[in-house]
């Protein structure tokens, strides 16, 4: 069985969730406490020398990090991901936007309000509202004439980005702002088999770190 090293709160370990879940695949869950530093243990940076979740392994050991690296292994050959060449590289377009124009932006913000490090970070904080917004505002154009980011059909590139999207609220984001965006993440949460950030999925198992 595949196992996923997790942390629940995280939107890039939500996506590999999500997509696991709604592709029927069963999988094993090792909570990773990261506020208590379980992804720098020497156990786990032999897993995962970049200290991150999430992770998921291999019933043969082989390992794989960067969420969006895990859904596009994950994703291939199955409809959430498409066979061509062109729609496969739009796929990556997002979500690789996603990466470097949206994440480091909207799940950061939200991340320091989880943590109570807004007051600490607060120079910082209209610069990353500002990126977050920027992001939000290249979707809501794209999305204005779309249901979905590539072909108008669900794929992981709509995985990658409703997972921080739709919490970006918690990061103080204004969401009512963008129509589109909202009208999208509905969308997204009405695909089958889909699961919340918060629903327990996978199978629990506590390792030692
Ligand atoms: N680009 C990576 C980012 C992963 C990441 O930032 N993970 C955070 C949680 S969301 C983490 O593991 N932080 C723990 C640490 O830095 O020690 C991905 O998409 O998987």
């Amino acid at each position: 069985m595949l196992r996923l090293y997790d942390f629940w709160e995280s939107g890039n370990c939500y996506k590999v969730r999500l997509l696991l879940s709604q592709l029927g695949e069963p999988f094993e869950r090792v909570p990773v406490d990261i506020l208590q530093g379980q992804t720098r243990t020497e156990s786990y940076l032999k897993r995962n020398p970049n200290h991150r979740v999430p992770l998921l392994e291999w019933p043969d050991g082989r390992t794989l990090a960067e969420s969006n690296a895990i859904l596009f292994c994950i994703a291939d050959g199955t409809p959430f991901l498409p066979a061509d060449p062109w729609s496969r590289a739009q796929v990556l377009q997002w979500m690789f936007f996603e990466q470097y124009s949206h994440e480091p932006y909207i799940a950061v913000v939200r991340f320091w309000h989880f943590t109570e490090q807004v007051e600490q970070n607060i120079n910082t904080l209209p610069g990353k509202m500002y990126g977050g917004y920027g992001a939000l505002g290249v979707m809501e154009q794209h999305l204005a004439t779309r249901t979905f980011f590539v072909r108008d059909t669900y794929s992981i590139a709509d995985i990658a980005l409703y997972a921080y999207t739709h919490v970006a609220d918690e990061g103080g984001f204004e969401l009512d702002r963008f129509p589109a965006i909202q009208c999208w993440l509905s969308s997204v949460s009405e695909q089958a088999n889909h699961v919340a950030i918060t629903d327990p999925v996978g199978v629990e198992i506590s390792l030692a770190l």
